[in-house]
């Protein structure tokens, strides 16, 4: 069919694209959480898994399906799920962040995530939401269109979901438990993976511990690329080839060709990648190496893979050359890929950002500090003898003890959280200038109440304490508009002249930039509790997240309907 209708079509098309008008399937899945034996680098260990994979099984839906997911905790630790951008509309308690939307399963503990995949479309992904278990724990989440539905591109040979990931010989619960315990960064990764495999790059990563792309000259493919690293942000390359970007967290963009591509943790990106007619090599390398200006340690390893037109022996991969990526700190190179995204702004799929505001936000998004305390061996391995930790507004989250949506949902907020998360920064200063001399943070479980439809400006802006450094924030239960970015210090009377309000992409993970700022837009439509964190999870652990709290509005079908009766309690 590909992109030939006849109008007929194009309305049955534009019929079954619109949300409600398909009934959708309902999929089920099952996962059993369970420990199984990997090696990679020649380190062998027992590793959480999903139905013993790594990375787990992938989940496939068309826009409108029901998914049940049947979770069992076969592990010695709580863990939880979370269906990374999927907007969960009135199905809150089916998004999965531990304390936010539900206690933890505790080992041995069952429950049924239940939710409509709705008006999205693309890659997303699921991951566990639980300290760091999201290193092993992830997979894919493909959202096929309604059937018969096209893509707005020509629909490709073959699909192939591609997820980058950190692999560390350690233990990862180990790592960031001993990193809150000295205050210090964390341990790194030893390897950068695709699919869980690292590739010939490291020592001791033989041909099966490669990833592999098998294509045929003149096709056409679909990545659906996934950032699920634990703590960076990846620049990836095909050497010699150029790839055509067509969706951003499951929402169609304006189609644009580029060679390198820069993915945050968090992220999704399918891209297009046509395969030579006449190939030039029988081999191509793949590469995904480090963005970041931290001035803390990093992996700074590149990991490739292999784009196969014929078989390869691995001596001959081993000796493919990498394709050019830009340097670990090129922040040039990163602003000028994100600057190309623009939604797809078609009449089928209509960018519907908000053109008038009702509440506006200033975040400062940042690291900063904790007293010593409870020092190890006599110090502390933070900045200074302190503690590294990290802000929105100066507020680190302190994470409760039991799930916020539940206290709301009772409405009994007291000694669980406060709603006073601060709509501006308290203590002015010059944000991407010299750093103040006091950087220690404040700490607590505080949230934003917003009335329902209530229409909301984010200004989030990067700070230069303990070194400016990008973070990937990401809101869940909404997809919002990025409607502005920029360097250093946001100014409202020259900056939102700048503002695309025609045509901004759509997403639900955006980096701030180092030393600058980013302005999104959503309408507060979807009831519930909504975490909006850093997904570096070094970041996360040291209270980088706020909450927004959504109120119920006034028709029935604007209220959160009452908790599932297998929810996990806290007590
Ligand atoms: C999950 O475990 C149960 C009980 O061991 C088993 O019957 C079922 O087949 C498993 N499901 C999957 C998808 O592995
Ligand atoms: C972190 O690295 C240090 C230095 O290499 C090592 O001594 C320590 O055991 C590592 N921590 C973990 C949890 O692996
Ligand atoms: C590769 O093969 C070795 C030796 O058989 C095995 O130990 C290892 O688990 C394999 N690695 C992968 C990634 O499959
Ligand atoms: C790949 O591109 C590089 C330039 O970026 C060029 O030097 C090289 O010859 C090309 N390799 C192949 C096999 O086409
Ligand atoms: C990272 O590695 C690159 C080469 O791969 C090197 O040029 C750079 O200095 C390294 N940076 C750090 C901070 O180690
Ligand atoms: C990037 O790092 C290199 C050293 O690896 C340094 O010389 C350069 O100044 C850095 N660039 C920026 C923009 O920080
Ligand atoms: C504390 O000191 C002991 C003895 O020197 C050492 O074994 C241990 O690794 C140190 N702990 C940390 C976190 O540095
Ligand atoms: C380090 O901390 C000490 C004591 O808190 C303080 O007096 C000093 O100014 C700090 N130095 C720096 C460089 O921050
Ligand atoms: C903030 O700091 C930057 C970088 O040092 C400097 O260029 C700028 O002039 C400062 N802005 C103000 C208002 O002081
Ligand atoms: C910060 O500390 C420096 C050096 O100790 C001092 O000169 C400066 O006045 C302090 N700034 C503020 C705002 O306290
Ligand atoms: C707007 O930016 C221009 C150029 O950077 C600057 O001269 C002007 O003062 C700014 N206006 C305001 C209101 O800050
Ligand atoms: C696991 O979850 C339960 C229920 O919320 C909680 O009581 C317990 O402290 C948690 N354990 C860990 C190690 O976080
Ligand atoms: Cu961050």
């Amino acid at each position: 069919m590909g992109m030939r209708m006849g109008m007929g079509g194009l309305l049955l098309a534009f019929l079954l694209a619109m949300p409600g008008l398909t009934a959708g399937l309902t999929r089920r899945y099952t996962f059993n959480v369970t420990m199984a034996t990997v090696t990679r680098l020649c380190t062998t260990k027992s590793i959480p898994t999903v139905n013993g994979r790594f990375p787990g099984p992938r989940i496939t839906v068309r826009e409108g399906d029901r998914l049940i997911v049947n979770v069992h905790n076969k592990i010695n630790n709580n863990v939880t799920f979370h269906w990374h951008g999927v907007r969960q509309l009135r199905s809150a308690w089916a998004d999965g962040p531990a304390y936010i939307t539900q206690c933890p399963m505790r080992p041995g503990q069952s429950y049924v995530y239940n939710f409509r995949v709705v008006g999205q479309r693309g890659t997303l992904w699921w991951h566990a939401h639980f300290s760091w278990l999201r290193a092993t724990l992830h997979g894919p989440l493909v959202i096929l269109p309604p059937r018969g539905v096209p893509y707005p591109f020509p629909k490709p040979y073959r699909e192939v979901p591609l997820m980058l990931g950190e692999w560390f010989n350690a233990d990862p619960e180990a790592v960031i438990k001993q990193a809150l315990q000295t205050g210090g960064g964390p341990n790194v990764s030893d390897a950068y993976t695709f699919n869980g495999l690292p590739g010939p790059t490291y020592n001791c990563s033989g041909a099966n511990g490669t990833f592999k792309l098998k294509v045929k000259p003149g096709r056409t493919y679909m990545l659906r690329l996934i950032n699920a690293a634990l703590n960076d942000e990846l620049f990836f390359a095909v050497a010699n080839h150029t790839l055509t970007v067509v969706q951003a967290d499951a929402s169609y963009v304006k189609p644009f060709a580029a060679t390198t591509l820069v993915i945050s943790p968090g992220q999704t990106m399918d891209v297009l990648l046509t395969a030579a007619t006449n190939p030039s090599s029988a081999a191509f390398a793949i590469a995904v190496a480090p963005y970041t200006n931290t001035v803390g340690t990093f992996d700074n390893t590149t990991a490739t893979a292999v784009l196969e037109y014929a078989p390869q022996r691995f001596a001959a991969i081993r000796n493919l050359p990498a394709p050019p990526l830009p340097r670990y700190n090129d922040t040039g190179a990163v602003t000028n890929f994100s600057s190309k995204f623009r939604s797809l702004a078609s009449a089928q799929y209509p960018a519907r950002v908000p053109l008038s505001v009702d509440r506006h936000f200033f975040f400062t998004v940042g690291l900063g500090a904790d007293p010593c305390q409870s020092p190890v061996n006599g110090t502390c391995q933070g900045p200074n003898n302190t503690r590294f930790a990290a802000s929105i507004n100066n507020v680190s989250f302190v994470m409760p003890k039991t799930s916020l949506l539940q206290a709301h949902y009772q409405r009994r907020y007291n000694g669980v959280l406060a709603a006073n998360f601060p709509a501006a920064p308290l203590r002015k200063f010059n944000y991407t200038g010299t750093a103040p001399n006091n950087t220690f943070v404040t700490h607590g479980t505080r949230v934003v109440p917003l009335a329902f439809n209530t229409s909301v400006e984010v200004v989030l802006q990067d700070t230069s304490i303990q070194g400016a450094e990008s973070h990937p924030l990401h809101l869940h239960g909404y997809d919002f508009h990025v409607v502005g970015t920029g360097f250093g210090n946001y100014d409202a009377a020259n900056d939102t002249a700048g503002y695309n309000l025609v045509d901004p992409v759509q997403r639900n993970t955006i980096s701030v930039p180092t030393a600058g700022w980013v302005a999104i837009r959503f309408v507060a439509n979807n009831p519930g509790v909504w975490i909006m964190h850093c997904h570096l999870d070094v970041h996360l652990s040291w209270g980088l997240s706020m909450a927004w709290l959504v109120n119920d509005g006034p028709l029935p079908n604007q209220k959160l309907p009452p908790p599932p009766s297998d929810i996990p309690s806290c007590s």
